[in-house]
């Protein structure tokens, strides 16, 4: 028995490239309705246009208090409380050892990962608690339970996730609302041209000789999850490509 996503409303931060834009897109050809919202507002608009009034589109800084206030505000009003929050925005910027780390790229960090999560979660939480159902889905990282050497900011960052989600997940217990854990391994997607400040040879190497997971590798999963009856509830998903054991090990074809 699968739970139908139809006309279920659907928010996905960091819904303009990889991991988000293919989460978003499976919910809306579910039939969800689905705002979408990230910084780059362009590709948003590309996402969303032919799903007609399905698909509505907001820019969204979640690093910043102001920008999840007016955006948690202009959901409300103009759709309603959502089924579903989709916390995806987020980023891993550098690779190195912790001192040499970059207190800009620690703090970036922690802003998306770690505040902008906590703060759309409280935002949205209200609406499922009082409907009594509602799924979180929480964008964390093999990263977050598998701490790595030269990654340490963002393995702290994804940590935090983890702890933030298994505190909530104690709170919710009995409200019907349900919360996903999503712990994604090697995903090839704009991640690491991010990581390392889009250079873009470093960033094809972290991949070299694997097949790695896709971003509709993901959103498979996380529908998956969301289309299970409300009785049962997937709590966390470790997603690897099968050549990768852990956060380090990693079976790599010869070039
Ligand atoms: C992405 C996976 O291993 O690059 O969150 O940290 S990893």
């Amino acid at each position: 028995m699968t739970q139908s996503l139809s006309n279920k409303l659907a928010v996905v931060t960091g819904a303009s490239a990889g991991i988000g834009m293919a989460i978003a897109r499976r919910l809306l050809d579910a039939g969800a309705r689905v705002v979408v919202a990230a910084r780059r507002v362009e590709r948003l608009r590309t996402l969303t246009e032919p799903f007609g009034e399905r698909g509505s589109h907001r820019a969204l800084d979640v690093t910043s208090e102001d920008s999840v206030t007016g955006f948690v505000h202009w959901v409300l009003e103009e759709h309603g409380a959502p089924d579903i929050l989709v916390n995806n925005a987020g980023l891993a910027r550098g690779l190195g050892p912790v001192v040499s780390a970059s207190e800009a790229d620690w703090r970036e960090m922690m802003e998306a990962n770690v505040m902008g999560l906590m703060r759309l979660t409280r935002a949205f939480l209200p609406g499922m608690l009082e409907r009594g159902s509602g799924d979180l889905v929480q964008m964390s990282s093999i990263a977050g339970v598998q701490p790595y050497p030269n990654g340490a900011g963002y393995c702290a960052s994804k940590a935090a996730v983890e702890a933030f989600s298994l505190a909530l997940r104690r709170e919710l217990v009995g409200t019907g609302v349900r919360q996903l854990v999503i712990q994604p391994g090697m995903a090839e997607t704009e991640f690491s041209e991010v990581r390392f400040h889009g250079d873009a040879g470093r960033a094809k190497d972290v991949y070299r000789g694997v097949t790695p997971l896709s971003a509709e590798d993901i959103a498979d999963c996380v529908c998956f999850a969301l289309t299970r009856p409300p009785h049962v509830s997937i709590q966390t998903l470790l997603v690897t490509p099968t050549a990768q054991a852990t956060a380090t090990e990693v079976a790599r074809r010869p070039s």
